[in-house]
């Protein structure tokens, strides 16, 4: 007998519906959930895998610890035995910063990460938070930080009502939609066209996504930045500016950013961008004449040189042509949880020891993390904490980090698998599966085209030897406190519970206001950790119940009762409410920003890039480093191949098939050739997250599956000087046959 159950899919960003069949504790078949109010039965292959992720052998499901050398299984007891042991130690003779943490993607995508992870950060007390914000999205953070005044106010495009979508350094189609939450995008962009909209692709690369579009136009790496002035100038020139009415009286600097960029004229930039100036002047008309239209950027215009200044002109080019906070356009969601006021919005707080790059939404630059670890002196880092993240692999300058990792006095890794993180860990503490963990999104519903909210219960029970994640979270945050085990971690979970309700009911914004903390505790009656956490908010939030306040506002009983989300409504104009600036307006032209216009400027007389420059690419079937441990996803042709351009390739004497030597400043790999027309010449593309095949690592699919770490060639000390995030797209490299290396040798 098998029985099915109903679960969000916590493998990207998309939050599809899954249905899983199961006989006893296996899924044995994976469909998507077609009653899913918001993914309406998309599937794709990683989530069609579901069964087998969880399924595999090679998770852990005991701790291991280091003795002699080798990870040994052992008890929980033991494990946080000896990381008390040993942290209380490194904290008592090196104090708080020797101490870091990284925070990997996963974490997002898990409830018990969700909110788990910020006690820790505080119990640790230490500046040296690194996540894998500062590889992705932070420049995103940063610049509608500067721009909303909440670094979390980021708009999305309303694709489902859009006539005109313009896409730079995305690749929906695969990547199925990044800081955009919108299952099955690949139907919704086919919708947008078939309503006789247009898709405007821009990338360096022709991608699935580009393949499909209306327009590709083949940029130059890195100077997205470049384009999108061309558009502002050609906007100003023509007379083409146009806000909406309810925007008037809300937004501030529009004619200081018009002035700022005045010499970035289209004339200018072309030859920089390689986009005909024409073309440029074109897009800002079509942008400014088309009712509804977008413009959205993503990991290539963030993880750039120009990731933050690329990252507002985006919104700024949004804003201008009167397309921000308008159905079709580029919108503020409202999730159904509720979202704390903050305190105006900036960065460089403080500065990293080392190379002194500044603090953004609380975190320092995970490239500067090896700085950190290898450079002596007060401050240095001799411990780090690991969670849902495998820098080793995922974050610059890979070989000299691993290193680096190696020399800890004390790694403790949260994680399912031995990795090549995990494998220098002193101790590894691994979580259930998300079968066992009730699930409900506080991240993504924040970024998604349709306010929805979705409560998945646990599928399976936990099995009474295993702790939660959040356990193991809140277990590690009272170590870093100072207790011993066994820790109290319900008396924890308490004093969490307790200061979220106090903070609610004391924040007029939320339907909590005024209300009384211990009443609102106790009607959340027998629930705890992460769930009650996240009912508090729900009820507190802009659709909640407010605790009996309101008869028809969302409680958790409802959620229950509905397995396949609510939907609360298209997206609706949020400006001015959603401005969180110390002027209550949209600061358009933000000084941080602006002092990055020189270094833009700079790049209009540049010399022209010599040799080839080297950007990622991402595969529908893997997963950034950690779904490569699937033998059904590794299935088919070699994915982890330097696509380089025909040209290029006859140039340097490889040959479609041929293995190259890669090498940049950081490092030298060697990888098998694609030779295809889709890069633009001057442009080699090779995908990250592989290159698994190191000592220790326990991963045995993905240890045979082939392929290079790419970080291997991301230099460590390049970065958006505003935000502190890597550039990962747009490393100079050099390629030559590996016979040719051997005999310069
Ligand atoms: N060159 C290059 N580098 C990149 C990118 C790129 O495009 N190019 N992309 C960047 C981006 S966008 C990102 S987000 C990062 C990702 O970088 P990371 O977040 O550091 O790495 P992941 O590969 O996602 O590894 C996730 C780890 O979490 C573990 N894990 C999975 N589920 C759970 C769970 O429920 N709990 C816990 N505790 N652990 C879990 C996995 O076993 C794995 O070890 O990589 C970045 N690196
Ligand atoms: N199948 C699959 N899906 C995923 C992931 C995965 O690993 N696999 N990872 C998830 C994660 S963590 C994230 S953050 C998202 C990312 O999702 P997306 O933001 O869609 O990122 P990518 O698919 O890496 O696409 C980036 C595109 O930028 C282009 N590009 C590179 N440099 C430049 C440039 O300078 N300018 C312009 N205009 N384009 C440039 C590249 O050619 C590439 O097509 O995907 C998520 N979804
Ligand atoms: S698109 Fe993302 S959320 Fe949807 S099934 Fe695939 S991996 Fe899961
Ligand atoms: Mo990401």
């Amino acid at each position: 007998m098998t029985r099915t159950a109903i679960r969000t899919c916590p493998l990207c960003e998309a939050t599809c519906g899954l249905e899983l069949e199961l006989d006893g504790d296996r899924v044995v078949a994976v469909r998507g959930d077609r009653d899913d109010v918001f993914s309406r039965g998309y599937l794709c292959p990683k989530g069609a895998l579901f069964g087998e992720l969880e399924a595999d052998p090679d998770r852990l499901t005991a701790p291991r610890i280091r003795r002699e050398g080798a990870l040994v299984t052992a008890s929980w007891e033991a494990a946080f035995e000896e990381i008390a042991t040993r942290l209380h130690r490194l904290h008592a003779t090196h104090g708080r910063e020797a101490v870091a943490i990284y925070l990997g993607n996963p974490n997002v995508h898990s409830l018990d990460g969700q909110l788990g992870a910020r006690p820790l950060i505080k119990a640790l007390g230490t500046r040296n938070v690194f996540t894998a914000s500062s590889v992705d999205q932070l420049p995103k953070h940063v610049s509608c930080g500067v721009l909303f005044g909440d670094p979390l106010a980021i708009p999305v495009p309303d694709v489902d009502r859009t006539d005109l979508l313009v896409i730079l350094g995305a690749n929906p189609r695969v990547s199925n939609g990044s800081l955009w939450t919108a299952p099955d995008l690949p139907r919704r962009l086919t919708e947008l066209q078939r309503r006789g909209g247009r898709l405007v692709v821009i990338d360096p690369c022709r991608t699935r996504t580009a393949d499909r579009a209306d327009q590709h136009v083949a940029i130059r790496p890195g100077t997205d930045a470049l384009l999108l002035a061309a558009v502002v100038t050609t906007l100003a020139e023509e007379d083409l500016v146009r806000l909406p009415d309810h925007l008037a009286g809300h937004v501030s600097g529009i004619d200081e950013v018009v002035a700022a960029l005045a010499d970035f004229t289209p004339q200018a930039v072309a030859p920089v961008c390689d986009v005909a100036a024409g073309t440029i002047r074109d897009l800002a008309r079509e942008l400014a004449r088309t009712e509804r239209a977008c413009v959205y950027g993503r990991l290539g215009t963030t993880t750039t040189r120009f990731g933050t200044t690329t990252s507002w002109l985006v919104d700024v080019v949004n804003v201008l042509t009167g397309n921000l906070d308008v159905p079709g356009g580029a919108m503020f969601p409202t999730p159904a949880h509720h979202r704390p006021v903050r305190r105006p919005f900036r960065t460089g707080r403080w500065t990293s020891r080392v190379a002194g790059l500044p603090e953004a939404i609380g975190e320092l630059p995970v490239a500067t993390l090896v700085a950190e670890i290898v450079t002596p002196g007060d401050g240095q880092v001799r411990g780090l904490i690991t969670v849902a993240g495998n820098p080793a692999i995922s974050t610059p300058d890979s070989d000299r980090l691993d290193a680096a990792l190696r020399d800890l006095e004390l790694m403790v890794s949260v994680d399912p698998y031995v990795t090549a993180t995990s494998r220098h860990a002193d101790v590894i503490l691994p979580p259930p599966s998300a079968l066992h963990r009730p699930h409900l999104d506080l991240v993504f519903a924040g970024l998604a085209v349709r306010n929805v909210v979705n409560l998945s219960p646990a599928v399976l029970p936990l099995p009474d030897d295993r702790p939660h994640e959040w356990e193991i979270l809140l277990t590690l945050s009272a170590i870093a406190l100072g207790a011993a085990p066994p820790v109290d971690v319900d008396g924890a979970d308490t004093f969490v519970a307790t200061q979220l309700a106090e903070q609610l009911v004391a924040d007029p914004t939320a339907r909590t206001g005024g209300l009384d903390a211990t009443s609102i505790l106790a009607a959340t009656g027998t629930r705890r950790g992460p769930e009650r956490l996240a009912e508090l908010l729900i009820r507190a939030g802009p659709y909640g119940d407010g605790f009996g306040q309101d008869l028809d506002g969302l409680t958790f009983e409802r959620l229950e009762a509905a397995p396949h989300g609510i939907d609360l409504g298209p997206l609706t104009p949020r400006i001015p409410e959603v401005l969180r600036t110390a002027t209550g307006r949209v600061e358009l032209a933000p000084p941080e920003v602006l002092a990055d216009l020189p270094r833009l400027r700079g790049e209009l007389t540049a010399a022209p890039p010599e040799g080839l420059v080297l950007i990622g690419r991402r595969h529908l079937r893997t997963n950034n480093s950690w779904s490569h441990n699937l033998a059904a996803l590794r299935r088919g042709r070699e994915l982890c191949t330097l696509q380089l351009h025909p040209d290029d390739a006859a140039v340097r004497g490889v040959a479609d098939g041929d293995l190259a030597r890669v090498r940049s400043a950081a490092g030298e790999v060697t990888v098998t050739v694609e030779v295809t027309d889709a890069v633009r010449p001057g442009v080699a593309s090779l995908p990250h997250g592989f290159g698994h095949d190191l000592d220790g690592v326990e991963l045995s699919v993905a240890r045979e599956g082939g392929g290079v770490n790419s970080n291997r060639l991301t230099p460590h000390g390049e970065v958006d000087p505003v935000s502190g995030t890597a550039v990962l797209n747009g490393i100079h490299i050099e390629v030559a046959p590996v016979s040719e290396i051997a005999q310069m040798r």
